[in-house]
């Protein structure tokens, strides 16, 4: 780990600065798919699964009897694993449904607001080395909640053309309606336009590598709205003497071996924790079946001595991580101060890996400093919200003549007469 000590304000922006993402130009990339699957629809879905993911796939969609049988090839354990997370998902998302808001704001003018589900929503789960189910269970178990009537999952086959068991395991479980065995930027084109079997959605929510990331930015520009940016995943731990060094170090690998692009800073409050947060580091990476991932992460990562509560406060505000760590012994002081986070987990006991999958709450959050301005995936982002009004005789002579101030103001004579033509008629 790159280590700093007390580092001037000035030096900040570095400590701060995730590496630049490789913009590799995928433009031209994307839109070939796009154009193809606009045009050809399904045969150039199978086609690019053939040359992406050398996969010889017949039907684009899970059978009824693949989705039944994928309960019997993982073991009881994980079963009851996944539906005792899906619970607390359910119950932390459902007690997040938004109510009517109904005001009268002057007599006679009655405005409220409703919400409505996003009627097709798009889930991708990316395929890969470690198929991340559990972002099923987080994607899907608030589209339920929030009332989506089509719940779309796409995930690329292996190359026998299948899917991994747990994750039609829980998509089953999660309440999807439809899964598709496509993946890549054909999976974001195919949702974004519909083919033969693949609908068109509303909406595409999970993560995804380069590729996917650059198909949903092309996809908001055809009409389809997206979760969020996407950027590699990140953790901020603050620790104090009152920190396990074991278990601070456990919690940066645990983000550490997603990828050789995740971002993980420590911030110590006392010199003497670096040599056991070093020491530590040491012990437990070696075991790690995915040591040289993380090992490549913690590379790249940092290590701050920052003994100032307020610069410290400052610090996390100014990195905006997606998952902050509070161990530390005056943690109101950091709550009441925390501005910026996607999700922040608190004292010895809370591990990342507990929001990750069991906790309750949602691990599909804002990274690369998009926790200033985007929250992370909740119920809001499955709906929408209408306002209503219904204004009577009394309501439009009440407000009637401000609007048409206003309309006259702006040299809109048209709106204010649609309001002088009532008035008169009173
Ligand atoms: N930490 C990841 C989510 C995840 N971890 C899924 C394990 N499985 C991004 O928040
Ligand atoms: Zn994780």
């Amino acid at each position: 780990m790159i280590l700093a000590k007390n580092p001037d304000r000035k030096d900040w922006d570095k400590l701060t600065k995730r590496p630049a993402l490789k913009q590799q130009n995928l433009q031209q990339l994307v839109n070939e798919v796009f154009q193809a699957i606009r045009e050809e629809g399904d045969r150039a879905v199978l086609s690019y699964t053939k040359i992406f993911d050398r996969a010889e796939v017949e039907k684009l969609k899970a059978t009824p009897e693949e989705l039944a049988g994928a309960g019997n090839k993982i073991s009881d354990d994980l079963k009851a694993a996944i539906r005792l997370a899906g619970a607390n998902i359910e119950k932390f998302h459902r007690a997040q449904t938004p109510t009517v808001v109904e005001v009268e704001t002057v007599p006679g003018v009655k405005c409220w607001q409703e919400v409505r589900p996003i009627e097709r929503v798009g889930i991708y789960i990316p395929g890969g080395t470690a198929p991340l189910f559990s972002t099923v269970l987080m994607l899907a178990i608030p589209a339920q909640i929030a009332g989506c009537k089509d719940i779309v999952l796409c995930t690329p086959p292996d190359k026998n053309g299948q899917i991994n068991p747990a994750i039609l395991f829980a998509a089953q479980f999660a309440g999807v309606t439809q899964v598709f065995k496509v993946g890549g930027i054909q999976a974001i084109a195919s949702m974004t336009f519909g083919t033969e079997s693949i609908p068109k959605v509303n909406k595409i929510f999970g993560p995804g590598n380069q590729y996917v990331t650059a198909a949903k930015q092309r996809a908001t520009q055809l009409g389809v709205a997206i979760d969020m940016p996407a950027g590699p995943s990140e953790l901020l731990v603050l620790a104090d003497e009152t920190a396990s060094p074991e278990f601070v170090v456990s919690d940066l690998l645990s983000q550490a071996e997603h990828g050789t692009d995740s971002q993980v800073i420590c911030v110590v409050k006392s010199a003497s924790l670096i040599p056991k947060i070093q020491e530590q580091l040491l012990n437990q990476l070696p075991s790690l079946p995915r040591k040289d991932i993380a090992r490549k992460a913690i590379e790249n990562s940092k290590l701050i001595l920052m003994e100032d509560d307020q610069d410290c406060m400052d610090f996390i505000n100014d990195y905006a991580p997606e998952h902050f760590i509070l161990c530390v012994e005056n943690e109101s002081f950091y709550l009441n101060g925390l501005m910026n986070a996607g999700s922040v987990f608190i004292g010895n006991y809370t591990p990342e890996s507990a929001g990750d999958y069991a906790s309750g709450t949602n691990h599909t959050l804002p990274t690369n400093g998009f926790a200033k301005s985007f929250s992370g995936v909740n119920i809001d982002a499955f709906c929408k919200k209408i306002t209503f009004q219904k204004i009577s005789e009394e309501g439009i002579r009440r407000i009637g003549p401000a609007i048409e101030f206003m309309a006259e103001a702006e040299q809109l004579k048209a709106h204010k007469l649609a309001v002088t033509k009532r008035l008169l008629s009173l």
